[in-house]
């Protein structure tokens, strides 16, 4: 019998380079929402990998900024906190990045005492010439990182990254049960893809003004019904998420729905309301109660 293997992964970096990409990648399932906005991901997300004589726990984080609202503190709180009990740090990077938009977390990146991989992403849009600029320019920056180039999107070299991770966590037990797969409850998942939603059809500042909260989540044998919340910090925007005779909130409840239907793999009914929560975004009892304390 082989000795078990088990740890913390977590993945960081900037925003947009790809995290919440690899993470779902590993795990085979979208656990992470995915857009080509910065700033998709807000929560830090557990995907864990389980196999006969392992257990990865990935943990998919926000993307690094300098916050500027109370919701960004929380959100780097989360970060933060994904470099405490990390067995192994995965810094991604993407072609033509040259610097994380905080120093403070590049110090702490290079004063990790634990291995660090250095994933540079999206090398599927880059010739070898520059790649190799790179490597190169990586290498002098973080001499002690082991470097791969990947491409999340097209699964390329992410099973050899998996298993040079395996060789590198400690022997231990699991730390969670062996079939479970993230430590988020369904609710987060529907108020995530409604997100999605959000993001990819509304422009500008609309998406970062949006809060999701699932109110009822009520599962029976062939269906699932779900009643969400999206909330917005004025009135205008409601407007805007609405739509004309309501067609744009429409659209966001029919995509959510297919994704959900897949996520779940049952059929799903969703209702959607539109309210206003003015400045959640600064508000600190608000922001707990949607679980931005880490
Ligand atoms: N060409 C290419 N695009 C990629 C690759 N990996 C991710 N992307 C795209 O990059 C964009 C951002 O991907 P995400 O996985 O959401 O990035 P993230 O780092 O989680 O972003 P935040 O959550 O905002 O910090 C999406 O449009 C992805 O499809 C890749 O390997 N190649
Ligand atoms: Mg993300």
């Amino acid at each position: 019998m082989n000795k078990h293997r088990s740890g913390f992964v977590n993945i960081i970096g900037n925003p947009n380079v790809g995290k919440s990409t690899l993470m779902n990648a590993f795990v085979g399932e979208k656990l992470s929402i995915i857009t080509s906005k910065a700033q998709t991901t807000r929560h830090r997300i557990l995907g864990i990998v389980n196999g006969d004589d392992f257990q990865v726990i990935l943990s998919d984080t926000p993307g690094i900024i300098k916050p500027a609202y109370e919701l960004q503190s929380s959100m780097m709180d989360f970060v933060k906190s994904a470099f405490e009990d990390a067995d192994v740090l995965v810094y991604m990077v993407e072609i033509g990045e040259k610097a994380l938009k905080d120093e403070a977390f590049f110090k702490k990146i290079e004063n990790s005492k634990i291995p660090v991989l250095l994933l540079l992403n999206k090398i599927d849009t880059s010739e070898q010439e520059i790649l190799e600029e790179q490597i190169q320019h990586w290498q002098q920056l973080l001499p002690k990182a082991e470097i791969h180039p990947i491409s999340a999107l097209e699964n390329f070299n992410v099973k050899e990254v998996f298993d040079r991770i395996l060789e590198l966590l400690p022997e231990a037990p699991p730390y969670y049960p062996k079939d479970q797969l993230t430590d988020k409850p369904e609710r987060f998942f529907v108020n995530e893809t409604l997100r999605e939603k959000i993001l990819l059809h509304y422009k500008k500042e609309i998406p970062y003004a949006v809060e999701v909260e699932t109110e009822e989540f009520i599962e029976d044998d062939d269906i699932i019904r779900i009643r969400s919340v999206i909330m917005v910090e004025r009135d205008t925007q409601k407007g805007i998420i609405i739509g004309h005779k309501g067609s744009a909130l429409k659209r966001v409840g029919v995509e959510a729905r297919k994704d959900l239907e897949k996520f779940f793999d049952k059929q799903v009914h969703i209702e959607l309301y539109v309210k206003v929560n003015k400045n959640w975004r600064n508000n600190t009892s608000q922001l707990r109660r949607f679980g931005y304390n880490s």
